[in-house]
């Protein structure tokens, strides 16, 4: 584990570092809501492997190679001969769900969060019909999960948009792409009534507008003529409408669907108490309100404008769009919480962020750990729009081995999970925030979506693979996996 350093961040205070650990022991949690869904979440290109099988078309997650901490992936426009990618294979689930789902169910899963790959259900995106070897893969697997009395909780659109959609369309800065998504939309609404009850559309909606992953969450690639911040505003927009629209569908085919919105909440806290700081933590979680703005209010707020013109963007919705997205508002917001950052400015127009920050400890990857940022989230986000709250995503992802006896001895990742629920307990119980689940990022090791790395572990169940796709991909549990069993069956109050 890294830890930060004085050097990291000149801290203005001068203040001594206090751990966190130290400082969040509570009182004795009630434990969660009757009804509470726990599990945890995984997306299909992360796990599925088996990239041609069954009539599936490429996604762009199965051209990008493996990276490494601070190595960003290579993103290629085909398959290249001789090049290892690494969702290709992910950890071969296609073929091995059955065991997966059996896992999960020993922890008592009360849900699945997973993905259906739009590719293997249209392979090309525009095709006029939907590949039913497809839609037959994921009827077993949803009726595995029920059989074991697990809801898969499912997410329409993660990282996963078909190859072709990009090559020849240009990806989603193409209006086009909102008709193609609404007719697999409708496809799955319709063909997995009665199994699936919770739906989300993107999945971290707000990464287009991040410099990290445009290509991952809308398969940008930026012409050198083009401005990219144009680009990802109408891309966002085209997406909004694609996200509007399915809500409407969603609940015109089965009045019981709930769809939410997703994003990646990560709060920005101000480096000191100057007012230029405070206002730089402001600017620099604006992108994260443009989007649920949209989505949850339902319109371009003043927010929103502000935000287009800090970008220098000039941007007006139609009439009729604008007419969908005020009717297609979402039924709750989904989040990934992972870590917070810090922001800082000299003159309240520049915007300076890191993710140093002396008061927390950081992960092999140099992810702060900040348990108390899942409360500081969940606050936030309740605060403002007042509507149910799912998180879909909080996980440690570490190098880790078996030890002598076989077993991966992830202490690290108990404890990161423990402050994590700890504080998403007293969200719910101290604060009255409405939360609907919690489901951990990546409760089986996988694929790491950042850096394309097998090495990057997050679950309670190692999978013998690594970086160069060496391995056997048996599946052993780690420590940690009696842990959240026993979570789930104190439901949250022992922890
Ligand atoms: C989120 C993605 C996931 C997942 C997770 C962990 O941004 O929704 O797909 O991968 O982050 O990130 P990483 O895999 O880069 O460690």
């Amino acid at each position: 584990m890294e830890t930060t350093t004085a050097a990291d961040v000149a801290l203005e205070s001068g203040g001594s570092a206090t751990f966190e650990s130290r400082s969040v022991a509570g009182p004795a949690s009630p434990g969660m809501p009757e009804g509470f869904l726990w599990g945890g979440a995984v997306a299909a290109n992360q796990v599925e492997g088996a990239y041609l099988e069954g009539g599936k078309g490429l996604s762009i997650a199965d051209v990008q190679t493996p990276g490494a901490h601070g190595v960003p992936r290579e993103i290629h426009d085909h398959v290249r001969e001789g090049v290892y990618y690494p969702n290709q294979t992910g950890i071969d689930a296609y073929h091995r769900y059955k065991e997966d789902i059996a896992l999960f169910a020993e922890m008592g899963f009360t849900c699945l969060r997973t993905s259906i790959s739009w590719p293997r259900i249209f392979p090309n995106g525009d095709d006029a019909e939907p590949n039913e070897a497809g839609l037959a893969f994921y009827d077993a697997v949803f009726d595995e999960l029920l059989a074991h009395g697990i809801e898969p909780v499912i997410t329409l659109s993660h990282y996963e948009t078909p190859l072709s959609l990009v090559t020849r369309y240009g990806s989603w800065r193409n209006r086009k792409l909102i008709d193609f998504f609404v007719r697999f939309c409708e496809t799955v609404f319709t063909r997995y009534r009665g199994k699936v009850r919770y739906w989300m559309t993107f999945n971290e909606i707000n990464e287009v507008m991040n410099k990290r992953l445009p290509f991952n969450q809308a398969g940008l690639v930026f012409a050198e003529d083009e401005n990219p911040d144009e680009v990802k505003v109408v891309a966002s927009h085209n997406m909004m409408v694609a996200s509007a629209r399915a809500v409407l569908l969603a609940h015109k085919i089965c009045p019981d669907y709930k769809v939410g919105c997703m994003i990646q909440y990560t709060p920005t806290y101000a480096r000191t108490c100057r007012p230029e700081d405070v206002l730089a933590r402001r600017l620099n979680i604006m992108p994260n309100y443009y989007y649920l703005d949209v989505m949850a209010r339902g319109r371009y707020t003043g927010l929103c404008r502000a935000q287009l013109r800090r970008l220098g963007v000039e941007f007006e919705a139609s009439a009729e769009d604008a007419a969908i997205l005020a009717a297609g508002t979402v039924d709750y917001i989904a989040l990934s919480y992972y870590f917070s950052c810090v922001a800082s400015s000299e003159t309240g127009d520049d915007l300076t962020v890191a993710r140093n920050n002396p008061y927390l400890e950081r992960t092999d990857w140099g992810w702060p750990i900040d348990a108390v940022g899942l409360r500081v989230s969940l606050n936030e986000l309740y605060d403002c729009y007042q509507l149910p709250l799912f998180v879909v995503e909080n996980g440690y992802g570490a190098h880790e081995e078996p030890g002598a006896g076989g077993v991966v001895e992830d202490d690290e990742r108990i404890d990161f999970l423990r402050r994590h629920i700890a504080q998403m307990e007293r969200a719910v119980n101290e604060d009255y925030v409405e939360l609907i689940g919690y489901t951990t990022w990546g409760p089986i090791d996988l694929v790491s979506c950042g850096s394309g790395q097998m090495e990057k572990r997050y679950g309670f169940i190692y999978v013998d693979r690594d970086d160069a796709g060496n391995g056997t991909l048996a599946r052993s549990k780690k420590k940690s996996f009696d842990w959240y069993r026993r979570v789930i069956a104190s439901n949250g109050r022992e922890l």
